[in-house]
């Protein structure tokens, strides 16, 4: 019997091993991997942050938590990606300059790649001028941008107006998420689309592109 509760409060200690292995056990058990990462690790992390929040936390608490999901993501990944689906589309991504959260990023990678995208990761902390490079460069279908911080928000509106600028815009759809952004947002700063989460990016970027 998997108890999911157990690695929430296993990552809200960050006890990266008990964490490791309660989802090591679950995935012997025949636990979906997607079923652990929500029921387990992300209610676990959102707690994190709230305890941030209070001030009952701090910057270590989340570097140390945010490595225990990191790790216990590596091992779902193989899971996640199981379902073989037929190309769809060429997806680039990135965390908006000064922020540097990838946790959220790295699960919508791995959904889109489970659902037949061919992604590039550029990583954190990217610039405009290096989302721009890589749109100019690529043939992508999707730019997708990730924004955990209120303040980098503004970050994905420099994007999508360096963009404009330089002739790009038209090139490629925008789809911007992360836990602070909304749908309401993404339309204000001119993107095609907001997703909550990986499995509604991977079913939004399908639609974006006429592939529902
Ligand atoms: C872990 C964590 C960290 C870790 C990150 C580790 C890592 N490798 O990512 C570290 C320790 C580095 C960190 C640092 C900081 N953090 Co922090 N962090 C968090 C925490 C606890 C969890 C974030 C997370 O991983 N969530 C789980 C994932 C699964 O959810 P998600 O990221 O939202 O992603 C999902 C969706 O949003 C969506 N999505 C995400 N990206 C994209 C992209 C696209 C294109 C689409 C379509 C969808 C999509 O799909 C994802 C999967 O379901 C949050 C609290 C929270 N509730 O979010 C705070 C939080 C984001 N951090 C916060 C802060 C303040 C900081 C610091 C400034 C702290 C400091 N004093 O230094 C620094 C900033 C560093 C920087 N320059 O970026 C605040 C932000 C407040 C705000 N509104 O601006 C939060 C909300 C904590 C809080 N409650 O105050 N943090």
């Amino acid at each position: 019997m998997v108890n999911f509760a157990a690695i929430s409060r296993a990552v809200v200690k960050g006890d990266n091993d008990t964490v490791f292995q309660l989802a090591e056990k679950a995935l012997d058990d025949g636990i979906p991997a997607g079923e652990i990462l929500n029921q387990g690790l992300v209610p676990g992390i959102r707690k994190v942050g709230d305890l941030f929040a209070r001030g009952e936390y701090f910057l270590p608490e989340l570097i140390v938590s945010g490595e225990a999901v990191s790790q216990a993501l590596e091992l779902l990944e193989p899971g996640l990606r199981q379902e073989h689906a037929s190309f769809m589309g060429k997806f680039v991504i990135g965390t908006v300059q000064g922020d540097v959260h990838d946790l959220g990023k790295n699960i919508v990678v791995m959904m889109l790649k489970g659902n037949g995208w061919e992604v590039t990761d550029l990583g954190v902390d990217v610039t405009p001028e290096d989302f721009c490079a890589a749109v100019r460069e690529g043939d992508f279908h999707i730019l997708g941008m990730s924004s955990l911080l209120t303040m980098t928000m503004p970050n994905a509106a420099r994007t999508i107006e360096a963009l404009q600028a330089a002739g790009l815009r038209d090139k490629v759809r925008v789809m911007v998420g992360g836990a602070p952004t909304t749908g309401a947002w993404a339309a204000e700063i001119g993107a095609d689309a907001h997703a909550k989460d990986g499995p509604t990016t991977a079913k939004t970027a399908a639609a974006l592109i006429g592939k529902p």
